[in-house]
């Protein structure tokens, strides 16, 4: 089967629906291609923070209703070191912005409905011809129909394991890659979240609590030579204890475990010929910040905007403007990495510029703020 659209739109993650969304609310046509089931795809839990950016562009967009309503405002960050609490109240410090709880799944569930027609279980996604005025994108559907779409732009949402980015010539781009050399597990549980995102630093290794609506918490622990999948329930509640500093931590069942490697990777540029990349499908971030999807959102609004636009100008400005606030992303997210986990290293020089690092947080008030504009998202 042969079709025409004016943008194909491959992965309906966060950044492949919200692009879809602005553009079909601004009369654009495009054609949105999912390798997975539709189930599969609402219930992938993931983050679940909106920074104050991300929900500007849904905001802006008029979609405040359809996808933001119920989500709470995000209040106090607790950062715990050696179980002693201290509290940031970020969206204050960042002048009044303050971020949104919303689950990933919740999102994209929103998104889906918002956005109708997506087409899931296409196979075999190949795309064809990026240099020229007319790509094409082909795939087979899950009743082994061979479908064809030529288009004006490709858009590149399939996340970091996707096709797109591996369809761009190896000569064309840069990568940067970068192993922080951490590990997680990360956990979620049937157990009460906490009343503020609590991240605990101390020598015994990170440990961090974020609520996952009103009865499940998502945990995460450092590990350091170990399979952590392999722990016992009661040693991974045990050491939660330990590095939260607190000993009646109530407990509950374990729903899931995943182990998350620290990597940061970018390409450059997000685009070649007619396809431009957004999201995980251009870059990853470590978890730290909760910067991942929050990029992808960005990415999305400002490849949207380039498109409804439609100059040829906005489109060259699309790559550049999202790898500025990419990287300003990965430094915060680095320098963040680095404040929490250099309690648990050996070296005492890196532990103690690491101590220095979180007491400046609660002693220079433009130090706060710098950090509170980071965690807000910055408006650019
Ligand atoms: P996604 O969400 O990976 O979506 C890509 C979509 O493309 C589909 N796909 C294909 N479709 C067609 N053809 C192909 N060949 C395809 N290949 C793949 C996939 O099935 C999928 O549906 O990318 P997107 O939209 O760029 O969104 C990125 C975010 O999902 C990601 O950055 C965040 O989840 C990262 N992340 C976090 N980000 C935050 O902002 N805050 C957090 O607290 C946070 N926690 C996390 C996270 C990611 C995690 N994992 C497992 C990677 C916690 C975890 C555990």
């Amino acid at each position: 089967m042969r079709e025409t659209t004016r943008v194909a739109i491959i992965g309906a993650g966060p950044a492949g629906l919200t692009l879809a969304l602005l553009l079909r609310r601004n009369g654009i046509d495009c054609v949105v291609l999912e390798r997975r089931a539709r189930s599969y795809v609402e219930q992938r839990q993931r983050a679940g923070v909106l920074d104050h950016h991300a929900t500007r562009i849904f905001d802006q967009a008029g979609l405040a209703d359809e996808i933001l309503t119920g989500a709470p405002a995000e209040t106090l960050l607790e950062l715990r070191y050696d179980g002693s609490p201290h509290f940031l109240d970020v969206p204050s410090l960042a002048g009044g912005r303050p971020s949104r709880s919303l689950p990933q799944q919740l999102l994209v569930r929103r998104l889906l409905a918002a956005v109708g027609d997506v087409r899931f279980e296409a196979r075999e996604v190949a795309l064809h011809d990026l240099t020229s005025s007319r790509p094409r994108v082909t795939y087979t559907d899950a009743d082994g129909g061979s479908h064809e779409i030529a288009c004006s732009y490709i858009a590149g949402c399939d996340g970091f394991h996707g096709v797109s980015r591996r369809s761009i010539p190896s000569a064309a781009v840069t990568t940067y890659e970068f192993d922080h050399g951490i590990g997680w597990l990360t956990l979620l549980a049937d157990a009460p979240p906490p009343r503020y995102p609590l991240m605990a630093i101390s020598s015994h290794g990170y440990a961090a609590q974020f609520a996952r609506g009103p009865a499940a918490s998502r945990f995460y622990l450092q590990f350091f030579a170990d399979d952590p999948l392999a722990w016992p329930s009661s040693y991974v509640w045990d050491q939660l204890r330990l590095r939260l500093g607190d000993p009646s931590l109530p407990t509950g069942t374990i729903t899931d475990r995943e182990v998350v490697e620290m990597r940061s990777f970018v390409t450059e540029p997000m685009a070649y010929g007619r396809l431009h990349l957004a999201g995980d499908a251009a870059h990853i971030i470590t978890p730290m910040g909760a910067k991942g999807m929050n990029l992808a959102l960005s990415d999305a609004a400002t490849l949207a905007a380039a498109l409804i636009d439609g100059s040829p100008g906005a489109l060259e400005a699309y790559s550049s403007s999202c790898l500025a606030r990419t990287w300003d992303a990965q430094e915060f997210s680095r320098w963040f990495t680095e404040m929490v986990h250099d309690a648990g290293i050996a070296d005492p020089f890196r532990r103690k510029l690491a101590r220095a690092r979180f007491e400046r947080l609660f002693r220079s008030p433009p130090a706060a703020a710098a950090f509170a504009d980071l965690m807000s998202g910055t408006d650019y």
